[in-house]
């Protein structure tokens, strides 16, 4: 009975309170953002993936919102793309790859100088450090500490997950966390 009441709530919330939000995912190449596009809008984890060439735009909706989701390139040649495909929207995901070290220096320098661009100023950011399903993958703390995380100054929010988009370890608390950064009728 509680959960018939919870549900018709939910219903009747959804039917008053719709919310838009949009996103980009930058990050190197490799990192998993376009499996994280994949697992969070059709639950779909593939080994086999092909590169983004430019960018993929996806729509999807949980509960209430409404979330445009633009998953960029992280080869080099397209990072150039990120600035741009950032203006403006209500989150920055930066995806990290926790278990290949030998590209966190890249991944840092990258995010640091992307969100030192004046116009990305105060749009807040998660970083997900992915493949946490692998045995040599960073922790949180690691992952904050490697990128510098505490140097990200200014009103900026900013947080750090540890999650496999593999496995669907901290997904949950990832979307939560995105869905907070919802704005209506925007
Ligand atoms: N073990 C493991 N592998 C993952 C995980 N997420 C993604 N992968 C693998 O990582 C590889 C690259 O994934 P993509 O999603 O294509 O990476 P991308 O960041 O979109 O790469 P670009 O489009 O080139 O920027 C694929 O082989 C995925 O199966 C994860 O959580 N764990
Ligand atoms: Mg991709």
């Amino acid at each position: 009975m509680a959960t018939l009441i919870q549900s018709l709530l939910n219903w009747l919330r959804s039917l008053f309170f719709k919310e838009e939000m949009e996103l980009t995912l930058v990050g190197l190449q490799n990192s998993g953002k376009t499996t994280l596009v994949n697992v969070i809008c059709s639950g779909q984890f593939s080994e086999d993936m092909i590169p983004t060439v430019g960018f993929n735009m996806r729509k999807v909706t949980k509960g209430n919102v409404t979330m445009k989701l633009w998953d960029i390139g992280g080869q080099s040649r397209f990072r150039g793309m990120w600035e741009r495909y950032c203006r403006g929207v209500n989150t920055i995901v930066f995806v990290v790859d926790s278990a290949d070290l030998d590209s966190i220096p890249a991944a840092k320098s990258e995010l640091h100088s992307l969100l030192q661009k004046p116009q990305l100023a105060d749009i807040p950011v998660l970083v997900l450090a992915n493949k946490n399903d692998l045995e040599n993958a960073l922790t949180v703390e690691e992952t904050i500490e490697k990128l510098d995380l505490k140097s990200i100054s200014g009103n900026r929010e900013i947080c750090c997950y540890s999650i496999s988009a593999k496995n669907y370890v901290n997904i949950d608390i990832t979307l939560q966390w995105l869905t907070k950064h919802a704005s209506s009728g925007k």
